[in-house]
């Protein structure tokens, strides 16, 4: 493949059979032949971070690579959040699955569709722990993802998740 971009997806699951969910959308999200895996993280169990009273969540994050376009990927994301049965009814409420692109390559957009690096990520221990593990080196805004993740208000929620 030329002109290939690594990107971070996060994953994220709160209703039905999460950890089943997250590893059948990881398949689907791999299954094009332009998305190739590149490394998985751990699962992790997290505290609800806003949003209504909701069930924990399972998270994870994996990077792939690419030759779609960010635009492309982010319609790639939303057909599998869809197979899912996902559901926008209430902002940060419960869901069977979200996908979201943390980091494509090193470009950056602040269009409000697709906003890279994901505008929140570099304060949410359920994206920078499982994505520090996943890869020690990794930098987000110029900065170590373990120290952000170290320094973020929800790491005490955060577990490994030791399977049902
Ligand atoms: N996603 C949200 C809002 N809050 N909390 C946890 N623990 N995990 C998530 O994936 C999550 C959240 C919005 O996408
Ligand atoms: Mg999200
Ligand atoms: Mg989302």
């Amino acid at each position: 493949m030329t002109g290939t971009v690594r990107s971070v997806l996060a994953l994220g699951s709160n209703l039905g059979a999460s950890n089943d969910t997250l590893v059948l959308a990881v398949a689907d999200l791999v299954e094009p032949h332009r998305v190739r895996l590149h490394a998985v993280s751990p699962v992790v169990r997290t505290k609800p971070v806003g949003g209504p009273e909701q069930p924990d969540y399972l998270n994870m994050v994996i990077e792939v690579e690419t030759d779609l376009g960010p635009y492309e990927l982010l319609a790639l994301c939303q057909a599998v959040e869809e197979k899912y049965h996902r559901k926008r009814t209430v902002r940060w409420g419960p869901r069977t699955l979200d996908i979201d692109i943390i980091t494509y390559g090193s470009w950056t957009s602040d269009d409000v569709t697709l906003t890279i690096p994901h505008p929140r990520a570099a304060v949410r221990a359920f994206v920078l722990q499982p994505w520090a593990w996943m890869d020690s080196g990794a930098r987000l805004n110029g900065r170590p993802v373990a120290e952000l993740a170290a320094e973020a208000e929800d790491l005490a929620g955060l577990v490994p998740f030791e399977g049902v």
